[in-house]
């Protein structure tokens, strides 16, 4: 029994719009026909091209299926292959339909994720910070970018490599884009020293605590949470802090050693910004050891990232961040702060 397609469709769409596999007014008879079941399995068939993945429908009882990628794409081959053209988390979604027109529908994630795919090298030489990668995936093109603001960056290299001269003390924000022979393309982000690239400590495995928080509560608009979300454009927010001990830690489950940290200033009122602070290292979290202590110190814009580095070789449990003045207000603001482990020499 063969039907027009249109009637799949208008079967479909009426299944798909009462969401549900028993109720379809076009069909009065009893069904005759075992109902659709949908399943599938998928891989990726060569590890050279991770973002062309295989997908193998083991769905019993159908006579039309549906795919759709998450990616604006779609496919009715049974069991069709797909070449993903980014990187990211795809809800693959199969819709099986039977000549009867009941349906059943089944959905996978399919995770494609560049630290997976690509490793990042650096090798400091006598002229400069030599910059690489080690990937398994075909790659066609190559372009290493330079980050000269939040909005602006510039392509600094096509090569395999990057060489850059860093001076000591200073950071450069910079990406890598690759780009295989199907257009597929992967990036990732990089904070480089001189010495090699900065590991960023602010979300590996740890607990981060404040002593006073937003009125609105950890994950309110401006809640401690946007303090360390990644994110500039979001800020912390807290007031009435007056002469009140006023800091934010991090615990880890395993000791790090941290050597750095950056601080982004908010969005407007600089009068919030922090003065003096002192960053503490524990064990224990009841005996500190200061790591680093600053004062009069000043954010001349805003939204203005600012890393500090101290010298630190030992594996501390607890950080705390202990802000000892604003600038002259009562609140407190911070748009981001990160903890860093910068290289240094071997
Ligand atoms: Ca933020």
């Amino acid at each position: 029994m063969t039907r027009n397609p249109l009637y799949f469709m208008i079967a479909l769409l009426i299944a798909l719009t009462s969401c549900s596999d028993k109720e379809d007014p076009i069909i009065d008879d009893e069904p005759l026909l075992p109902k659709p079941t949908a399943s599938f399995t998928y891989e990726v068939v060569d590890p050279k091209d991770p973002f062309t993945i295989k997908f193998t429908n083991t769905s019993t009882n159908y006579g039309a299926t549906r795919w759709s990628f998450d990616d604006d794409s779609t496919s009715s081959e049974a069991s069709p292959t797909h070449t993903f053209l980014k990187t990211g988390s795809f809800v693959v979604k199969l819709v099986t339909v039977n000549d009867e027109g009941f349906w059943a529908q089944r959905e996978e994630t399919v995770r494609i994720v560049p630290s997976e795919l690509m490793q990042l090298v650096a090798s400091p030489s006598a002229d400069g910070l030599r910059m690489s990668y080690e990937t398994d995936v075909n790659v066609a093109k190559t372009q290493w970018f330079i980050r000269e603001n939040e909005q602006t960056s510039h392509l600094e290299s096509e090569e395999p490599d990057m060489k850059l001269d860093i001076p000591d003390g200073q950071f450069v924000n910079a990406y890598v884009v690759l780009t295989t022979p199907k257009g597929s393309v992967m990036s990732m982000n990089m904070l480089l020293a001189s010495l090699g690239i900065v590991r960023d400590l602010t979300t590996l495995d740890n607990e981060f605590t404040v002593s006073h928080e937003n009125g609105g509560g950890r994950d309110a608009g401006e809640g401690s949470s946007k303090l360390i979300d990644n994110n500039i454009t979001t800020k912390w927010f807290v007031g009435g802090i007056n002469d009140s001990y006023f800091y934010w830690q991090f615990e880890y489950y395993q000791p790090q050693v941290v050597n750095g940290y950056s601080m982004t200033s908010g969005n407007d009122a600089d009068d919030r910004d922090p003065r003096d602070w002192d960053i503490l290292g524990s064990n224990d979290g009841q005996n500190w050891t200061v790591l680093d202590s600053r004062t009069n110190e000043n954010f001349s814009s805003r939204r203005l990232t600012r890393i500090f580095s101290f010298d630190n070789a030992t594996p501390y449990t607890f950080y705390r961040i202990h802000i000892k003045a604003r600038k002259s207000s009562s609140a407190f603001q911070m748009s981001e702060f990160r903890m860093l482990k910068l290289p240094t020499a071997q």
